[in-house]
């Protein structure tokens, strides 16, 4: 068994009776990329092991887990950033053809390696800053070879760096300009092929759509979870971003893993999603970057105990900004998470968000070895700072990859 001696570690516990789950003055083993044991160092009986690493009162948390991204697209949108800083709003310059339609024609345009290489960089930010897992959506492809690719590229990225990928089929995130006035039609083909084909390559492992007044309706949103529903594949959806839709209820009727921004859900659709067990993931980067002021309704959250992941949105439209960190101070000043939630947002909850809370998301013996040795000893620094403090290690299935 290797083990990291001498540490704090934020277990993230869910049975835990400490705030964060912390353990002072600990021990963590590992074996076979597994969690074997967490014992105080006082029971500590591992000396003749081969592998020792003295984490000298460092914190040790859960891997950080990005539940929500869009981090493979061809381009940029730095132009249109100048466009609305001269005040032109986000769903204007998506009704003028810009917007999202933008990078589908940059994704389309780009061969497969030019779009791994684009994405690499802004993956390796999130590595860099303590991100084990990720969510990786499609959506920018809009027809099939391109949506494909892009799923395609996702799998790569998830086979050449020491990070878990998930992957999410969103061909519902915008109507493609072949489909002008035919918004129905789009649906059709999403659930009759891009669906069926997206899971038989195996390349989706769930399935989101863009509810809203400048994308799709519930009525739209709903075949194609019914399509999802079908072949088995889980559901998501950006749900009451800009407007309320409603889409969360429906979200919730499905099982939902995650209805993501909720900025405007109201109290129906909070009880809707507690009963259903769905998640509430908050993404405070497209907020600011779209200088937002409706914050989602964390009191009513909080309420009906909803759990809460907390995750970058990484998109060149409404949030470039890789970095987990960075969301997890913003989640506290512009939401009022504590850094507690923020946390739990970035590793338990965000597991939760994805399905895979019975292998990451905390520490505890069974669980996947997947954690960070941060550069600090209390865990509200995290939130805190940004810039300052960072991973010292960062272990990925048991094996130090400091990326
Ligand atoms: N909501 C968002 O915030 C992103 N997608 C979505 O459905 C924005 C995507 C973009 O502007 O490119
Ligand atoms: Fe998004």
């Amino acid at each position: 068994m290797d083990w990291w001696i001498n540490a704090r570690i934020a277990t993230l516990d869910p049975d835990a009776q400490h705030a964060y789950g912390l353990l002072e003055n600990h021990a963590l083993g590992v074996a076979h990329g597994n969690i074997e044991a967490i014992v105080p160092m006082s029971e500590w009986d591992g000396g003749a092991s081969d592998n020792i690493t003295d984490a000298n009162g460092r914190l040790i948390t859960p891997g950080l887990v990005d539940c929500h991204t869009h981090l493979v697209y061809g381009g940029d949108r730095a132009a249109e950033f100048e466009m609305r800083l001269q005040g032109v709003s986000y769903a204007d310059i998506a009704k003028q053809g810009g917007g999202i339609i933008s990078t589908v024609r940059a994704t389309r345009a780009a061969s497969e390696k030019e779009l791994l290489q684009q994405s690499e960089k802004r993956l390796l930010a999130l590595l860099r800053e303590g991100v084990t897992t990720v969510e990786i959506k499609s959506g920018y492809g809009l027809d099939l070879e391109s949506e494909l690719k892009m799923l395609h590229v996702a799998r790569r990225l998830g086979q050449r760096y020491p990070v878990n990928v998930r992957t999410t089929l969103l061909a519902a995130h915008a109507l493609p300009p072949e489909y002008a006035g035919r918004s129905d039609d789009y649906i059709s083909w999403i659930c009759e092929e891009a669906l069926p084909m997206a899971h038989e390559q195996k390349l989706a492992d769930a399935v989101d759509v863009f509810c809203e007044s400048i994308a799709f309706t519930p009525e739209q949103c709903r075949r194609v979870f019914e399509a999802a529903q079908k072949l088995g594949l889980p559901v998501k959806g950006h749900m009451e971003q800009l407007t309320l839709s409603g889409g969360s209820q429906l979200a919730a009727e499905f099982k939902a893993l995650s209805v993501d921004h909720v900025e405007y859900l109201d109290e129906a659709g909070v009880q809707a999603i507690a009963a259903s067990g769905t998640v509430a993931t908050l993404l405070p980067g497209a907020f600011y970057f779209l200088r937002e002021t409706q914050r989602p309704p964390m009191d009513l959250l909080r309420k009906h105990k909803v759990a809460m992941a907390l995750a970058t949105d990484l998109n060149p439209g409404s949030c470039p900004l890789a970095s987990m960190r960075l969301m997890m101070n913003m989640g506290c000043t512009f939401f009022g998470m504590t850094p507690e939630e923020t946390l739990a947002g970035v590793t338990r909850h965000g597991a939760k968000a994805l399905g895979m809370q019975d292998r990451i998301g905390h520490l505890a013996p069974g669980m996947a070895a997947d954690f960070i040795v941060w550069d600090c000893q209390h865990p509200a620094q995290l939130s805190y700072e940004f810039g300052v403090t960072g991973p010292h290690q960062r272990v990925f299935h048991g094996e130090i990859h400091n990326v």
